[in-house]
């Protein structure tokens, strides 16, 4: 079945949260919705002003480019644009855009009659942009330390915020969301693998079926999760990383100021050795 033929069936009326009939088509494959109008706005706007930003610096270079956040001396408050106002706008229509594209991925939801695994998923992920641009920068009283819209110095920033803990592999948190990043990887690519084996088996080969592929891991390791454990075991694994992600930051500054690798000290100061 071709994808638009399987799409048809599909294409209900209704499952809307906001604007009832009003935006409820789609313009070729996609599905406008109330919340696809409010992302496109929010999207142009912020990448308007990132470019109008980007035109009061020193450089075109797509590398170099840089929207830092305000002065620490501005606190939580408003700064004038160019002083770091453009970065607290585009915040706003960062999060606009992606709070907006949540809840149209919701609205599809309800007209396929799924579950809300993946709007609840992207959450994970806003959820971890938010702790670095709103909640550490307010837990820790300024707004400038967020970090600044650039690809060079945003790595920057978390080489120098890194440093700041002397050693950031020392932070726990980090260690559990590199440990679900990493497993995540490796999930993904023993299922990838798996699933293009059976399928693509080779000329004059039939297809495999998922007995064979269950069949396979418990040949291999004594066990098979089955095709919908394997997506579920992904999800879990995933958004763990991106939780532990968001952990380690709001730890770091707003609930723990010194070198990571001195937390370690509670080991030593078990009574057991004593
Ligand atoms: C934040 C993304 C959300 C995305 C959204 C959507 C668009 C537009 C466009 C569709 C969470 C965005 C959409 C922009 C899309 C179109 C067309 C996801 C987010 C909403 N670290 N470290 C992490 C490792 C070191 C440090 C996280 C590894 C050093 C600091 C992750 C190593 C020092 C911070 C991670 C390593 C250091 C981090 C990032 C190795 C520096 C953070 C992933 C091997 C000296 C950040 C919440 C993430 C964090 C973070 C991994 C090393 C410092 C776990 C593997 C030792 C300061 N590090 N790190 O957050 O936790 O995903 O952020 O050495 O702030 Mg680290």
């Amino acid at each position: 079945m071709s994808m638009l033929s399987f799409e048809r069936k599909y294409r209900v009326r209704g499952g809307t949260l906001l604007g009832g009939d009003l935006f409820d088509f789609w313009v070729g494959p996609f599905f406008v919705g109330f919340f696809g109008v409010t992302t496109i706005f929010f999207a142009a706007l912020g990448t308007a002003l990132l470019i109008y930003g980007a035109s009061l610096g020193s450089t075109w270079n797509i590398w170099q480019i840089s929207i830092a956040p305000p002065d620490l001396h501005y606190g939580l408050a408003l700064a004038p644009l160019k002083e770091g106002g453009i970065w607290q706008v585009v915040t706003v229509c960062a999060l606009g855009a992606f709070i907006s594209w949540a809840l149209r991925e919701v609205e599809i939801c309800n007209k396929l009659g799924m579950g809300y695994h993946v709007p609840v998923a992207f959450g994970f992920a806003i959820f971890a942009f938010t702790s670095l641009n709103v909640i550490r920068p307010m837990l820790l009283g300024a707004w400038g330390h967020g970090f600044p819209y650039g690809i060079l110095s945003h790595l920057d920033w978390v080489s120098n915020t890194g440093y700041q803990y002397l050693h950031f592999h020392y932070n726990p948190a980090h260690m559990l969301a590199i440990t679900f990043f990493f497993t995540t990887c490796l999930a993904l690519a023993l299922h990838g693998s798996l699933v293009l084996s059976s399928t693509n088996p080779g000329e004059g080969e039939v297809v495999k079926t998922p007995e064979h592929e269950d069949t396979y891991f418990r040949d291999f390791v004594g066990y098979s999760i089955g095709t919908l454990g394997i997506h579920r075991l992904g999800l879990v694994l995933a958004l763990n990383a991106v939780f532990w992600s968001a952990v380690c930051i709001i730890l770091s500054g707003p609930f723990w100021t010194r070198g990571w690798p001195e937390w370690w000290n509670w080991w030593l100061d078990l009574p057991i050795w004593r």
